[in-house]
């Protein structure tokens, strides 16, 4: 048996999003994630957000489970238009006073917030005038983030602009699997654009507002590994390389966009101005990792920009998403090398599995307890390479809303009655809770 002991003051923690958990629909806006659930075959079943596991009423309770789990932690996003309806113009103070209220209830269980001011729930007025196709949305985009951070400012001391702007841009845009569902390679290079330039526009006003806070970036990053050494997959593994990560780590940490793929972009390339990428590589504090699995690939000229990629033997979750905890010591070490951000958090990782509940209201989830004991010592070996690892949020603190797989998908520790809305800790929230009290991992 051995011990990994992790760093003190480690920010072990759970992460959520607004859409994802909240419900509370009468007292927000619309936003493009409830247009996406009503249009026919877009989201399993047709389910929605309007009341998912109604975090946005039972908060308290929640973030008292929190503490009892032992976290020190909590990464929630923020819903756009539950600050202002429209997107812009009158603030909704209702939902303004909301978050206000989650923040005091966490600082007074002893746990830190992280804020995420976009997890994909842009208001459909925004959508209705271009929505991140449009420049002017990164200008909303920075007045609502001055209005949030106005607000928390004095309390929240960890902003995270974007959550994974490559799945907003991606397939929200290319694959149309997402909001808002278009299938358009230049539109999606665009958006992607555009919400880089609003990160780094935000990024001095959310400084200005909450001074001596950490502000950063989530990036949804898969390291890529060539299925043999030959040349035609090592390009292979290049190209996908540059499409899924570098694609935004470049303009984020180097102020360009990545040649190669740039190149292979050809007329799909963004509209860029001349000051965008000088705005976009503003300095930040840190860089949010969300890891779940890796990509193998090869050369294959019917693949999408010649590549194949492969789905090799091996363990699998439910969302089909090899369990590969290697690929995250390798992509923590890999961008800490390349890139060199001053600080790295594991801003999601875990896992979907089907989940029982037990007569007696447990739920021995023994698959997904392996799979973060794994991938928590992944964690471990880069810290022990000098990657500077801050924090690990498990994705995610509650089964909840799971996009286009709708109520399908349980990525919680904690399981959730989706018809009672009752919350029963999971085995692995009992792992976790060890985990965060010992600031170590016990590996068997
Ligand atoms: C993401 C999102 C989360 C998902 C989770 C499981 O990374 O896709 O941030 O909202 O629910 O990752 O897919």
């Amino acid at each position: 048996m051995s011990r990994l002991r992790f760093p003190a003051d480690f920010a072990w923690g759970s992460a959520t999003a607004s859409f994802q958990i909240e419900g509370g629909v009468e007292e927000r806006g619309q936003c493009i994630w409830d247009d996406f659930c009503r249009w026919p075959g877009k989201v399993f079943e047709g389910d929605n957000g309007d009341v998912a596991v109604d975090h946005y009423h039972l908060y308290r309770a929640d973030v008292t489970l929190m503490a009892r789990l032992g976290f020190r932690a909590y990464r929630f996003s923020v819903s756009w238009p539950r600050i202002l309806k429209e997107g812009i113009g009158e603030v909704n103070d209702v939902g303004l006073d909301y978050y206000s209220r989650l923040v005091d209830e966490l600082l007074e269980a002893g746990i830190e917030p992280y804020a995420t001011l976009y997890h994909w729930d842009l208001p459909t007025a925004l959508q209705r005038v271009g929505g991140w196709a449009s420049r002017d949305t990164a200008s909303r985009f920075v007045e609502y983030a001055r209005i949030v951070a106005d607000r928390l400012g004095d309390r929240v001391h960890h902003w995270i602009t974007h959550n994974e702007p490559w799945v907003v841009a991606m397939v929200g845009n290319l694959y149309g699997t997402h909001a808002p569902g278009w299938e358009d390679p230049g539109l999606a290079l665009q958006v992607g654009h555009h919400l880089l330039l609003s990160h780094g526009l935000a990024v001095p006003v959310i400084r200005q507002a909450s001074p001596g806070s950490q502000v950063g970036i989530t990036l949804n990053l898969y390291p890529t590994y060539p299925a043999t050494t030959s040349a035609e997959d090592l390009d292979a593994a290049r190209i996908q390389d540059g499409f899924s990560n570098r694609w935004f780590l470049d303009p984020v940490f180097k102020g360009h966009y990545p040649e190669d793929i740039w190149a292979l972009a050809g007329a799909q390339v963004p509209r860029v101005e001349q000051a965008d990428l000088s705005i976009i590589s503003r300095p930040i504090d840190f860089l949010g990792i969300n890891y779940y699995s890796r990509h193998l690939v090869a050369s294959d000229p019917s693949g999408p920009m010649g590549v194949q990629t492969l789905h090799p033997e091996g363990e699998y979750t439910q969302m089909d998403w090899e369990v590969y905890p290697q690929g995250l010591t390798d992509i923590l070490t890999r961008v800490y090398a390349d890139y060199s951000p001053r600080a790295i958090y594991v801003t999601e990782n875990g896992c979907a599995y089907e989940d029982v509940l037990t007569s007696d209201g447990q739920v021995h989830d023994a698959k997904r307890t392996a799979y973060l004991r794994a991938h928590f010592a992944a964690a471990h070996k880069a810290i022990a390479q000098g990657v500077p690892l801050r924090g690990y949020f498990v994705w995610s603190l509650m089964d909840n809303f799971e996009w286009a797989y709708g109520y399908s998908r349980r990525f919680g520790i904690v399981y959730v009655d989706f018809q009672s809305l009752r919350r029963y800790p999971k085995d692995s929230a009992l792992f976790c809770q060890s985990v965060a009290q010992e600031n170590a991992v016990v590996l068997n």
